[in-house]
């Protein structure tokens, strides 16, 4: 392994995993299925100053671990298996490698220059920053063999409650908490909450245009054009 750069100052895993996490792994998040069955392939497309930029995986676990600095966005391409009939799937996921206040972050990750891989089994420890995107992806229509799929293979259903927290900071948007029924929830309540402000904005926006129109036009009937009507 070559000697790892002085500025690389963070430890970092990209990850694209089941929602679940396993009952009896406290310290895992997400993963308690194997989506094989479904994904083909990943893609993680990262920053280019990175070496080997495009890391393509054919089998889970579906993740990259990598040391380096910075903010990039990173893309994340998903293909299904070929009977799914279903065309390949991207997003995106910001990363954000800030130097986090040091009493903030856990001995085990602050990384020295010339390290190694990282330890298995370290996700969950004290101090690592998290910042999860959870989507359900929504099939419209499926071919009939990714019908069979499907119900062949049931996720783990999530937890009703979370049964752990994640200790220590978060990333910006980042989740504390393990993906459970709960946590969902209450995200739905939040964007339903956003949505109806949003749409409360939009009508105060209306109404102000209109009451505008109105002036106007109440000020344009006392004033006629160039003032020759008598
Ligand atoms: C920034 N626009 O200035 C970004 C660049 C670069 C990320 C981020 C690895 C470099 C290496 C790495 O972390 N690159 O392996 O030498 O924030």
């Amino acid at each position: 392994m070559p000697p790892r750069a002085a500025e690389h100052t963070h430890r970092w895993t990209v990850a694209l995993r089941s929602a679940a996490s396993p009952a009896d792994h406290p310290h895992t998040f997400g993963g308690a299925d194997d989506y094989s069955y479904l994904i083909k392939k990943v893609q993680f497309k990262l920053h280019e100053t990175i070496p080997n930029s495009l890391r393509t995986l054919d089998k889970p676990p579906w993740q990259v671990t990598e040391t380096g600095w910075g903010e990039f966005e990173l893309s994340v391409k998903v293909w299904f298996v070929n009977d799914a009939n279903e065309k390949p799937l991207t997003f995106f996921h910001f990363l954000k490698l800030h130097p986090w206040p040091r009493e903030l972050v856990a001995p085990s990750n602050r990384i020295k220059a010339e390290e190694d891989e990282p330890e298995e089994g370290e996700a969950g420890e004290e101090g690592h920053v998290y910042s999860w995107h959870y989507d359900d992806l929504v099939f419209t229509e499926p071919s009939e063999a990714l019908f069979r799929l499907l119900t062949q293979h049931p996720p783990t259903p999530l937890p009703k409650e979370p049964r752990w927290h994640v200790v220590g900071p978060t990333g910006p948007g980042g989740n504390r908490l393990e993906f459970s029924e709960a946590v969902k929830e209450k995200e739905g309540e939040r964007l339903e909450q956003a949505r109806k402000e949003v749409m409360q904005e939009t009508e105060a926006w209306r109404n102000r245009l209109l009451r505008a129109e109105e002036k106007k036009k109440a000020r344009d009937a006392q004033e006629p054009e160039g003032g020759a009507e008598s």
